[in-house]
């Protein structure tokens, strides 16, 4: 396969300073012209021939300056348009293309959907549209008419301000927006389609009123207006946070039920997935409020960090996806807890990011190289480059950070930038070498820390000694030590922190870790405290301590820094859970730690008021938690049997708190997704998802109560999951009512077929197999195929690592069948095998022949290939 290399890059040999789009709708034979205005750049190579990109492209006529060319001036094929001999200044560059925006499955392009037509451009889509400079570092003014049908696409939506609309003649109706904003293709959007408009206005930090509109199917307006709001909230945090103000007159998010990822944020006008859209109490779950609401921030944040200030290639894709994730992440922890948003992006990024680097598919925040860049919108890129910027703020502070932003929104405003002009911000107002941490955006892999700790009672010293190591990964068998920033506590017996003293000096508390082996002595220390390490989670490493699990208690309960005193609770539970395996496959009974249920036992007592932190607190490690600690030679079902078993042991310990307080959080009053609620039902559903382990009568009956009773998603789809779990007629029973109540609605029988897919039970399979031939399933829809196919692939460590093989099967095949129709959705399925290599070898000979079958597969796709191919390594 041809692979993009960083190292290669070249400016482009020519500039399109503006773009004239007119799109003439219709369901097969769209026709679109393109008028461009180009001129040679500057910074490219003289007498260059003008090499334009296409997709599977029909050319019906190109023309410069109005002179049609002849066919011998060009070289044409459905991916590329070649003018060998353009002229030597400006021109303008007429292209004519006509697209069949019914056939596109790929949902890329334009495509039509339910009767409405969508744009996703980004990353190489607006070459499915015409042929085009498709890079993001061509910048150009985009104004667009629109023509179709009065009946069908009475709205006609593109980016930028309205500036004509009206009758086309022949029962047809056109609309013009321009866009003042130079942007890159990748950036452009147009809906066309019969929705109802919910809107509002927001007067901007200047006094500028700016209309904000949600556009959702007829009959859906009562569902908007939480995500109208929460678009209105991120506008007036970005100027309070990051001054950044938005800059036209409308701001529209589109909600559409065919959707490759989550949503999108082509300038001025979003396009969403619906679920990330629509939202009442009686559809949505308190998880869904808090996703409409972070995905609707992170895509308008993308106006200044993505869309102002772009990337110039797409190695670069972290500049805007990282930054933006961590002003997402900040946004929430300002508008909801902090702490626990914290532990909610931690646990995000060990399960899926940690996953990807230590695996086949690793990749450093800034890869070298791609097959196909559609497969790198990864955890890698936007979770990890989101803590890389997290690490930075550490190292430099606040105030340097601040500025270090200003500066790059000043310099940089209206340009393609690479990671290496952000860090320059940075390093410019800090007056920090930020050489290192360039490491940080090189090297794939998840460094390992082991930390060993010694007090000296003599000398009155603690001495902390800090490894580092860096793991080899695909292509990079050698590290270098990277910068990171180890924010440190010690916590004495009475649980506050001692003063950080070092070399007679104040220190701390941030550490720099530079070197292989760092070792820090703490001096004036009167007696041996409890090292309290990478506070709030201080950089994204793997953390091995000699801390005892007496000193993890004695942290769980009193660290000052929240997200420790979590993580203390975690690692004795992890230690515990990993303890419990290599029993099991050793046949020797399971060892206990009574003191883990004291610990979980404080986040249900009635003293207890920070219920969202309670709630994590209670949660246990995931399996996935413990096949990464244990690391190599996993069997999925030893670790999900001690997890049972452990949760079933907290269950038995702890059974009258646990009643207690499901009676205690009952809800009062109507629903309300506010954080405080919603904390409450989660600690509420922790309780009951004890109560019933291991299928408990008494907790199955509290769940199906809850169930039957339910007035809200939130409720009815917690019961309806804790009930999955237990094999009783409850759970048959509230599994076929969930489908009569919602039947009709496709964003709630998804929920049903999660529940299903993800349920640990061995007929799980078949019921995943026959619930794809039901009409409610559909393959083109990625909701669909990722709720029912990718919850079984990702979110069911038994079933899909079944023992037979079967499950790797499974979605080895959905992937051949979707890898023709749509193959972004088809590699993300195989992500599902990311973590192969690392299982016990009946199952890894099981998985690694699944992916040579896809491997030897003919015709497949780019985004396929890549996948396997890189997986098979
Ligand atoms: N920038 C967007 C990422 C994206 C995407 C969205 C929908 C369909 C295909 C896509 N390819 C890339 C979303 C974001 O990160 O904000
Ligand atoms: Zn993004």
């Amino acid at each position: 396969p041809q692979l993009v290399r960083l190292a290669d890059y070249r400016p482009s040999d020519f500039l399109i300073d503006t773009v004239d789009l007119d799109v003439n709708l219709d369901p097969h034979a769209t026709r679109v012209t393109a008028r461009l205005k180009v001129r040679p750049n500057p910074e490219g190579r003289e007498n260059a021939a003008l090499a334009l990109d296409g997709d599977e492209l029909k050319l019906v006529s190109v023309a410069i300056d109005g002179a049609e060319l002849e066919a011998d001036a060009i070289e044409v094929s459905p991916e590329r348009l070649s003018i060998a001999n353009p002229p030597r200044g400006p021109f303008e560059l007429t292209i004519v293309t006509k697209i069949d925006p019914t056939a596109n499955t790929r949902l890329m392009g334009l495509y039509r959907s339910n009767a409405s037509y969508t744009t996703q451009c980004e990353a190489e889509g607006f070459r499915r549209i015409t042929y085009f400079l498709d890079r993001p570092d061509v910048l150009a003014v985009y104004t667009t008419r629109i023509e179709g049908p009065t009946d069908e696409t009475p709205l006609l939506l593109s980016n930028g301000n309205l500036m004509e609309t009206g009758p086309a003649g022949r029962g047809r109706s056109y609309a013009v927006w321009h866009d003042p904003h130079p942007k890159p293709s990748y950036l452009f959007a147009l809906v066309a389609g019969d929705l109802a408009k919910v809107s509002d206005t927001f007067v901007t930090l200047s006094g500028r009123t700016v209309a904000v509109e949600v556009f959702v199917e007829h009959g859906k307006e009562d569902r908007a207006p939480y995500a109208l709001d929460a678009i209105k909230r991120s506008m007036r945090w970005d100027e309070e946070v990051f001054g950044r103000e938005y800059d036209l007159d409308v701001f529209m998010v589109v909600a559409v039920s065919h959707f490759n990822m989550g949503a999108m944020e082509n300038k001025g006008l979003n396009v969403f997935n619906d679920k990330y859209v629509l939202a009442s109490p009686e559809t949505a779950t308190d998880g869904d409020y808090a996703n409409i609401e972070a995905i609707i921030a992170h895509e308008y944040f993308h106006n200044w960090t993505g869309n102002r200030i772009t990337c110039r290639d797409w190695f670069q894709l972290c500049l805007k996806e990282g930054l933006t994730v961590f002003r997402d992440q900040e946004f929430t922890s300002d508008t909801r807890s902090r702490p626990v948003k914290r532990i909610q992006d931690v646990r995000a990024l060990r399960a899926a990011q940690f996953a990807e680097d230590s695996g086949p598919l690793a990749h450093p925040v800034r890869p070298q190289a791609y097959a196909e860049i559609n497969n790198f919108y990864t955890p890698t890129v936007y979770e990890k480059g989101a803590e890389v910027i997290r690490m930075l703020k550490v190292l430099i502070g606040p105030e340097a950070f601040k500025a270090g932003m200003d500066l790059y929104f000043d310099r940089h405003d209206g340009q393609a930038c690479t990671i290496e002009q952000f860090i320059a911000c940075f390093a410019e107002v800090s007056g920090r070498d930020l050489g290192q941490f360039m490491l940080w955006y090189h090297q794939a892999g998840t460094p390992e820390v082991t930390i060993r700790t010694a007090y000296d009672a003599a000398a009155k010293t603690f001495t902390v000694t800090a490894a580092q190591r860096v793991p080899a990964t695909p292509g990079q068998p050698t590290k270098q030590p990277a910068v990171v920033p180890m924010v440190t506590g010690l916590v004495g017996p009475d649980g506050a922190d001692m003063p950080l003293v070092i070399a007679g000096a104040p220190a701390g508390p941030v550490f720099a870790l530079t070197e292989a082996e760092t070792t820090l002595v703490f001096e004036q220390v009167p007696v041996r405290p409890a090292a309290s390490l990478f506070r709030n989670f201080s950089a994204p490493v793997k953390l091995s301590t000699d801390l005892t699990d007496d000193d993890l208690l004695f942290l769980a309960k009193s660290d000052s820094d929240p997200f420790n005193r979590w993580q203390a609770g975690q690692t004795v539970a992890l230690r515990n859970l990993v303890a419990r395996v290599d029993a099991q496959r050793a046949g020797a009974p399971a060892p206990e730690e009574p003191r883990l249920a004291e610990a979980v036992a404080r986040a249900f007592d009635p003293s207890e008021t920070d219920h969202a932190f309670a709630a994590q607190v209670a949660a246990l490690p995931s399996e996935g938690d413990v096949a990464r600690e244990i690391g190599e030679d996993v069997d999925p079902d030893a670790i999900h049997a001690a997890r049972a078993a452990l949760k079933l042991d907290l269950a038995r310990r702890l059974a009258g708190p646990l009643a207690a307080a499901f009676e205690r959080l009952v809800d009062e009053g109507p629903y309300s997704p506010d954080a405080a609620s919603a904390s409450r039902r989660a600690l509420k559903i922790s309780a009951l998802d004890y109560l019933a382990a291991g299928g408990a009568p008494d907790g199955v009956a509290r769940a199906k109560a809850l169930y039957d009773g339910a007035t809200n998603m939130t409720d009815r789809i917690m019961a309806l999951q804790v009930l999955s779990l237990s094999a009783s007629d409850a759970r048959d029973a509230a599994l076929a009512d969930f489908h009569d109540r919602y039947k009709s609605d496709p964003l709630l029988i998804d929920k049903w077929f999660l529940i299903q897919a993800s349920a640990p039970l061995p007929d799980t399979l078949d019921r995943v197999r026959a619930l794809m031939t039901t009409p409610a399933f559909d393959i083109r829809n990625p909701n669909r195929v990722r709720s029912l196919v990718g919850a079984f692939g990702s979110g069911n460590p038994t079933q899909f690592n079944r023992a037979d093989g079967l499950g790797y099967a499974f979605v080895a095949e959905v992937a051949r069948e979707l890898n023709g129709t749509n193959p972004q959705v088809a590699a993300r399925l195989l992500g599902a095998f990311k973590t192969w290599r690392a299982l016990e070898p009946v199952r890894r000979g099981k998985a690694e022949a699944a992916l040579r079958a896809v491997a030897a597969a003919p015709g497949l796709s780019p985004d396929v290939g890549d996948i396997v191919r890189r997986a098979l390594g």
